[in-house]
């Protein structure tokens, strides 16, 4: 067994969970279409399909949901999150907004007109829609060892910066509104961006007058693998390291369901103030006035606080500490994960996993549905369900990663629940031979893995 870094807290609010029996969750599974997103949540005994919202706020954040001021414009929640803007991001000017997708949805429909192109190490997939959605390209340049499971590399999330160039001169930089770089890369498994690409990717961005945008929604625990990982950083905290960060880019979006450690919340900020107007008429539209931004005070409240709480070095080290433990449990039975291990998920290598089914059968989606029948554990598909495309001549390309993400809820579960995790990834492992595929029975035209149904195979 790994070493497991103590809960730097101790519970004081408790949310009972049940197991159900295996003929239950054939059932449920059955009527939920072979779809875990199709199950009710109760229905699940330890839920790892997402980080994102799922966390479990301190009593400091909910005290300060007490103090939610609900005016309409100029709450002094908007005001507190400001001043812990400024200080983790820098940034001149920001808008919260519900979640992440939103500051995505609203900055590209300012900035991304139809023919653009937009690059990224690894888009995610409400990024990638959000681009289509106004006509532009989503394009992945993150360096080729990104594709390979099991290449050992420290920076794995890294951005290919020759790509980059290679990419600004095909396309021409007028027909590149921006790039986003996601730290951390949760679709290629959770894996850091160094500073050195940051910084060398904003070099290359300045000398074409593009301006950078992050996509942040892990930055607190890309900084603290960039502490442990890279020279000249094991001295400096989280936050120098995130501020580092920040000063090389000319905004960011946010999801603040997971490094603002809330269960709702997201914002979008930047340095341009021409910029900045234009976003807070798109804002109003579809958000809301731009000092709550479809938030109610005390979400604010809850994500100021939590922005900071999150670049605690105790707690980011408990944090990262979770994700490793889990993977090295899995690693010792044998099972086949993508590595090194990332920040707040560990991914099992569906490919390897279950090497006698094609693509084309969905063996992430098929391993994620065993997960469940064996133990309760519902995971997320990061596979051909969900990135799948159809090429110029219709032809189905399935991604190059064939994954089921086991994230972890920030301060949620125990060392004892992920070692019935190990377990029940274990027992599946050990009936690997005997597991079939699935196919899909319907499907909408985007988004499908929310809503789509399987049958087996
Ligand atoms: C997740 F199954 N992520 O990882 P919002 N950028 C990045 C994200 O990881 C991200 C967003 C932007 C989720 C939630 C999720 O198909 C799915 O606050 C790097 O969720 O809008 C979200 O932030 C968007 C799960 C999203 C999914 C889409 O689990």
């Amino acid at each position: 067994m790994g070493n497991y870094f103590a809960e730097p807290f101790r519970i004081k609010m408790v949310e009972p969970i049940k197991l159900t029996s295996r003929q239950e969750r054939e059932r449920l599974l059955m009527e939920a279409g072979y779809n875990l997103f199709r199950l009710k949540a109760e229905d699940v005994y330890l839920d790892l399909l997402t980080d994102s919202g799922t966390g479990a706020m301190s009593d400091y954040q909910w005290a300060g949901i007490m103090q939610g001021d609900e005016s309409y414009a100029g709450c002094k929640n908007f005001y507190h999150l400001n001043e812990v803007i400024k200080t983790i991001f820098g940034f001149q000017h920001f808008v919260p907004t519900h979640q992440g997708r939103a500051a995505e949805h609203v900055l590209f429909s300012v900035l991304v007109k139809p023919g653009d192109a937009v690059p990224s190490n690894m888009h995610f997939d409400t990024t990638r829609a959000n681009i289509e959605a106004r006509g532009g390209k989503a394009v992945d340049l993150v360096i080729d060892q990104a594709y390979d499971p099991q290449a050992p590399l420290p920076f794995k999330g890294n951005i290919d910066l020759d790509k980059l160039e290679n990419f600004i001169e095909h396309w021409g930089a007028d027909k590149i509104p921006l790039p986003m770089l996601t730290i951390t890369n949760n679709s290629g498994g959770g894996q850091p961006v160094s500073m050195e690409n940051v910084s060398g990717m904003s070099a290359i961005l300045k000398r074409h007058k593009i301006p950078f945008f992050i996509d942040a929604c892990r930055h607190a625990e890309n900084a603290y693998f960039i502490k442990q990982r890279a020279p000249g950083y094991g001295d400096k905290t989280p936050l120098q390291i995130a501020q580092e960060t920040f000063s090389y880019a000319d905004g960011c979006t946010m999801s603040a369901k997971k490094d603002g450690l809330a269960n709702i919340g997201g914002f979008l900020a930047m340095n341009d103030g021409a910029l900045f107007e234009k976003v807070c008429q798109r804002l109003i539209l579809v958000e809301g006035y731009p000092t709550y931004g479809g938030l109610a005070g005390r979400d604010l409240e809850a994500v100021a606080r939590g922005l900071m709480e999150a670049l605690d070095e105790g707690y980011l080290a408990y944090r990262i500490g979770q994700a490793r433990y889990l993977g090295e449990c899995l690693l010792e039975a044998g099972v086949p994960i993508l590595e090194p291990i990332g920040g707040h998920a560990v991914y099992l290598d569906a490919r390897r996993f279950l090497p006698h089914l094609p693509q084309s059968q969905f063996p992430a989606q098929a391993l994620s549905l065993e997960l469940y029948l064996e133990g309760g554990v519902r995971a997320v598909e990061i596979g051909g369900v969900m990135f799948a495309r159809k090429d110029e001549k219709g032809e189905t390309v399935f991604p190059s990663l064939e994954l089921v993400r086991l994230a972890i809820p920030r301060r949620v579960y125990t060392q004892s629940h992920l070692d019935y995790v190990v377990e029940t990834v274990t027992r599946v492992y050990e009936r690997r031979a005997q597991i079939r595929g699935v196919t899909i029975t319907r499907e909408p035209p985007a988004l499908r893995h929310f809503t789509a149904r399987f049958a087996w195979a």
